[in-house]
């Protein structure tokens, strides 16, 4: 095992370029973690940081579950690797038996990735095979949402509504385009849990299938409680209405449960939290807590029938020309089973279900500090809103993020807001200290 006294801090951080970070600021004041435990992680200088974010919203065993470190040391050990395309290997196909069993009616098939932008990109080129294979070839049209997350993968971008990931690269995939975003801070400031106001946003969909013409529209890709921009959850009645216009309309719905997956509403997945089956659902994050990387997309059968069963083509013919050398790897699979086993024997969805009642009485308790224009919160999903500074948007947002590090805590902010997300392990007391050093950096805050 790693000793803190083992670890060497490198002198020189150029090389990395360091993903979706200021390098410039960064490198001048890095935040470094060489070990972590359940709930906390250990800085580079030896100090301990609690973690409020469940790493970037995916650590939902907490660190280092003894189980799960065991499963990957084992399959390590057994079997390093095995191509996935025209050979296989056992645990894929238990693991994805498991999860058919975790997804509501016929979302009984899983097609496995390596991240959440593979998932998304997996899921809309599944729709668009779907459409051609049932006669609806002219239906090559993607929707997405406006301020929405789904990757970085063009065609994730393509459907993903968040400026600064788009301006820079291009003319992206034609043939989108986007519903409102859902934030509405005049109806729905300091809102528990699902916003009152907002479900005929959803009708907007009618307005863009007017346009369109439904019969040039795939499908629609939502994240049921928009994470990455800010914990923004649904108002209540609108993935209803969704699922109603998207079916009557012969047009597939994509859940991008990339973050909801996996217990971060207290049950399974937001499909089982809102009582709605898509028609395809996005995975990463959870599936593994993150231990290894891997991505799933879970679809229903009547589209892996109509591609795959009634492939015109004959029986040794490929039916969908899709995948990754690293789809199902062993050891990603090893841990996913065991870590989709602790969710099970430590009861982490009920438990993530009991607790966030307190997170969200705990959370809104900051509502009178400085700065704070919202607070929203939905199951273990939470975001403090501030207002930006005059002319420096996100800044203060940021301060709030380093200034929180060396006071032993990590968040994430996303624009000028605060991302709170903390593993399913978490106690009362975990979440009790999370929100006071906060509450105390928000004081600091100017
Ligand atoms: N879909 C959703 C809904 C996500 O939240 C992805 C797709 C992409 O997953 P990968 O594994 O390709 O990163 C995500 C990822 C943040 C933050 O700060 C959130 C994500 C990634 C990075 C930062 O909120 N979500």
């Amino acid at each position: 095992m790693l000793e803190l006294d083992q670890v060497t801090v490198p002198n020189d951080l150029e090389a990395h370029w360091i993903p979706f970070t200021p390098n410039r600021h960064f490198k001048k004041h890095p935040r470094l973690v060489a070990r972590a435990e359940g709930m906390w992680y250990t800085a580079t200088d030896g100090r301990p940081i609690l973690d409020a974010t469940a790493g970037m919203w995916c650590c939902n065993v907490g660190h280092r579950h003894p189980r799960v470190v065991a499963a990957i040391q084992r399959q390590a050990a057994e079997l390093d690797y095995a191509p996935p395309f025209q050979f296989g290997h056992p645990k894929s196909f238990e693991l994805a038996s498991r999860l058919a069993d975790l997804f509501p009616g016929d979302l009984d098939y899983a097609f496995f990735t390596n991240s959440g932008s593979e998932s998304v990109d997996t899921a809309l080129k599944i729709a668009l095979a779907y459409q051609r294979a049932i006669g609806q070839g002219t239906r090559t049209r993607l929707i997405g949402r406006e301020r929405g997350y789904h990757g970085v993968g063009f065609g994730g971008i393509s459907v993903g509504g968040m400026v600064n990931n788009r301006k820079w690269f291009g003319t992206l995939l034609t043939g989108v385009d986007h519903l409102p975003h859902t934030l509405d801070l005049e109806r729905n400031a300091f809102s528990r849990g699902q916003p009152k106001h907002g479900a005929e946003l959803a009708d907007e969909l009618e307005r863009l299938i007017q346009l369109h013409d439904a019969s040039t529209i795939a499908a629609v890709i939502v994240e049921p409680v928009a994470g990455s921009i800010g914990v923004y959850p649904p108002p209540v009645g609108y993935l209803e209405r969704l699922r109603e216009i998207t079916a009557k309309h012969g047009i597939l719905l994509i859940f991008d449960e990339v973050i909801t997956g996996f217990g971060r509403l207290g049950k399974a997945n937001a499909c089982e939290y809102f009582g709605i089956v898509p028609d395809l659902v996005t995975l990463a994050k959870g599936l593994t807590a993150a231990t290894v990387p891997m991505g799933a997309v879970m679809v229903r059968k009547p589209i892996y029938e109509a591609i795959v069963e009634r492939s015109p083509a004959p029986e040794k013919t490929i039916e969908l020309f899709h995948g990754y050398t690293y789809s199902a790897h062993p050891i990603a699979c090893a841990a996913a089973l065991a870590v989709l086993e602790t969710y099970k024997e430590e009861r982490l969805f009920e438990r993530a279900a009991a607790l966030a009642p307190i997170f969200e009485e705990r959370l809104h308790s900051l509502a009178g500090k400085p700065h704070v224009i919202d607070i929203r919160n939905i199951g273990l999903m939470g975001a403090v809103e501030l207002a930006p500074r005059p002319g420096r948007p996100t800044e203060r947002a940021y301060d709030a993020m380093c200034d929180a590090f060396e006071h032993g805590l990590m968040i994430r902010v996303t624009g000028d807001t605060i991302a709170l997300s903390p593993p399913l392990i978490a106690t009362e007391a975990d979440i009790a200290r999370i929100t006071d050093i906060l509450g105390a950096v928000l004081d600091r805050l100017d």
